[in-house]
C-alpha cells in the first residue's frame, strides 16, 4: 500500500474534531495500513488520522528504532480514563508542523482504553515516550495541536512562519536536529 500526503499547518482540517469509528471493518483496516505506510515513510513514531486528512478517532503509533524490530500500536477511538498527577515534560514535535520541537509538560502515566485493529476493547497503562506520544495523538482527534500547550508568542511565530511559507507553496525551514539528540521524557518537580 502507499502513503498518503500530510496535512500541514495552518491547514483548517487539523482544527476539526474527529468522529469516533463506528464499526472496525475492512475501511478501518485499509485506513491503519495507509496510516502506518505514511508513519513510517516520515520516520514518525505516531500519526493520528486526521494528519492524511480523515476525520475519524484512529491513531497509530510504533516506537521501535530503525535497527528494531517493528512494534505497530493501533488505538481506535481511545479515552484517557487516568492520567497521574505527575508530570513529565518531552520536547515535542508533529509531522503536520515538520522541523519544530518544544517542550511540553503532560501527565507522566496515562491509562487508556480503545479498540484494537480487530475492534476488541484493550486498556494500556502507558508511561515514558508511550505516554507522551498517546497524548499528543488523542489531542490531534480533539483538534488540538501539541503548539496549543506552549506559551502564546512561540505558537503565533510558528503559526505566522507556517502561513507564511504555504502562501508560496513551501515548508518553513528550522535549524536541523539529530533525533540522537533527543532525550527521554524528565520528570516535572513539583
Ligand atoms: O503526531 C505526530 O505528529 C507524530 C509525532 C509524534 C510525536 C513525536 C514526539 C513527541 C510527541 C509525539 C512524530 O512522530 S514527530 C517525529 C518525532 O518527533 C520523533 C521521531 C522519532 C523519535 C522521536 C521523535
Ligand atoms: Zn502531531
Amino acid at each position: 500500500m502507499a502513503a498518503s500526503p500530510l496535512v500541514y499547518l495552518p491547514d483548517p482540517k487539523l482544527r476539526l474534531v474527529s468522529a469516533p469509528v463506528e464499526r472496525v471493518d475492512p475501511e478501518t483496516e485499509a485506513l491503519v495500513q495507509t496510516m502506518f505506510d505514511t508513519m513510517y515513510d516520515s520516520s514518525g513514531i505516531g500519526l493520528a488520522a486526521i494528519q492524511i486528512g480523515v476525520a475519524k478517532r484512529v491513531v497509530t503509533i510504533d516506537l521501535a528504532g530503525d535497527e528494531e524490530k517493528p512494534q505497530p500500536l493501533v488505538f481506535i477511538n481511545p479515552e484517557i480514563v487516568k492520567a497521574s498527577e505527575e508530570l513529565q515534560v518531552y520536547d515535542e514535535g508533529c509531522l503536520s508542523i515538520p522541523e519544530y520541537f518544544e517542550e511540553v509538560e503532560r501527565p507522566a502515566r496515562v491509562t487508556v482504553r480503545s479498540l484494537d485493529r480487530e475492534g476488541k476493547p484493550q486498556e494500556i497503562e502507558a508511561e515514558g515516550l508511550l505516554a507522551v506520544c498517546i497524548q499528543h495523538e488523542i489531542d490531534h482527534l480533539n483538534g488540538v495541536l501539541f503548539i496549543d500547550h506552549i506559551s502564546r508568542l512561540k505558537r503565533d511565530r510558528v503559526t505566522k512562519k507556517f502561513e507564511k511559507a504555504r502562501a508560496i507553496g513551501e515548508l518553513p525551514s528550522f535549524p536541523k536536529r539529530d533525533k540522537r539528540d533527543r532525550r527521554a521524557p524528565e520528570p516535572v518537580a513539583s
